[in-house]
C-alpha cells in the first residue's frame, strides 16, 4: 500500500518529509489539507495529529506526526533503498548524524524559524514583520553559522564526510531563508556556501524545491 502524506508541497515541515521520501525513492500520495479552510482542525484530521499540523504520515497501521520523527522512520525502514541517510552500518557515523539532527532542531530551528514566519508567515495574514525580532534571531543564527563555518570547513557535511537526515533537514528553512534580503548570511560563509550549493544540486531537493512556491505571489 502506497503511503498517504497529509500535507502542503508549499509547507516546510512537508517539504522535509516529501525530501527524505525522494531520496529514498519511495512511492508516495500527497493528501492536500487546506489549511485556510481549517482542514487541519477538523476532528478526521485531529485524530491523526492531536496537534491540529501537517505532516502526517500514514502508512499501513502506522500514522506518525512531527517531521523529523517521520523522516527517521523512513530512512530507518527504507534503509535499503536510495540514499542512506542514517548511516546504519557504522555505529559511530549514525551517532553522528543524530548529534548533528538535534543541533538543527535545538539550535538552528529555533533562530531561524521566527525570521520565516515574520517574513513570510505574517504578510500573508495581514500582519506587519517584526523587525526586532528578525533582528535579534539573526543575530543567534549567525552564531550557530560560525559553528558551521568550522564545522564545515574539515568535514564536507555536517556529521562528516557524507551527506545524511542532518544535512537534509536543515533543506526547507534554509530554502525559504534564501529568498529573504539576508541570504548574505549563508553565501558570505564559503563552507557553509559550498555545503549549500552541494545539497541544492542533489535532485531530490531539486525535486521539492519545484513545490516550494510560498511567497512568490507576494
Ligand atoms: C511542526 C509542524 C508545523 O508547524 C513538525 O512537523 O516538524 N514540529 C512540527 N506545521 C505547520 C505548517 S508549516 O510546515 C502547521 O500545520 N500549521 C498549522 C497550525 O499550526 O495550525
Amino acid at each position: 500500500m502506497v503511503l498517504k502524506l497529509h500535507g502542503l508541497s508549499v509547507s516546510t515541515n512537508t517539504a522535509r518529509v516529501v525530501a527524505c521520501l525522494h531520496e529514498k525513492d519511495v512511492d508516495f500520495e500527497l493528501v492536500p489539507v487546506d489549511l485556510f479552510a481549517r482542514g487541519n482542525k477538523e476532528p478526521s484530521f485531529l485524530a491523526k495529529n492531536p496537534f491540529g499540523q501537517i505532516p502526517v504520515l500514514e502508512d499501513g497501521g502506522i500514522t506518525l506526526f512531527e517531521s523529523r520523527a517521520i523522516t527517521s522512520y523512513v530512512a530507518e525502514k527504507f534503509k535499503e533503498t536510495g540514499t542512506d541517510l542514517i548511516r546504519h552500518e557504522s555505529f559511530d557515523e549514525a551517532a553522528l548524524v543524530k548529534v548533528w539532527t538535534e543541533v538543527e532542531s535545538q539550535q538552528y530551528h529555533p533562530a531561524i524559524c521566527p525570521i520565516i514566519y515574520e517574513f513570510f508567515g505574517k504578510p500573508v495574514q495581514g500582519l506587519e514583520p517584526d523587525q526586532a525580532v528578525i533582528d535579534a534571531n539573526l543575530e543567534k543564527l549567525e552564531k550557530v553559522l560560525n559553528v558551521y563555518e568550522a564545522k564545515l570547513s574539515s568535514t564536507k557535511y555536517l556529521a562528516g564526510d557524507f551527506y545524511s537526515l542532518a544535512d537534509l533537514h536543515h533543506f526547507p528553512y534554509t530554502f525559504y531563508f534564501m529568498k529573504t534580503t539576508w541570504g548574505s548570511v549563508i553565501s558570505d560563509r564559503p563552507h557553509v556556501k559550498a555545503w549549500w550549493d552541494d545539497i541544492t544540486s542533489r535532485p531530490a531537493l531539486k525535486k521539492v524545491a519545484e513545490g516550494m512556491t510560498f511567497g512568490e505571489n507576494q
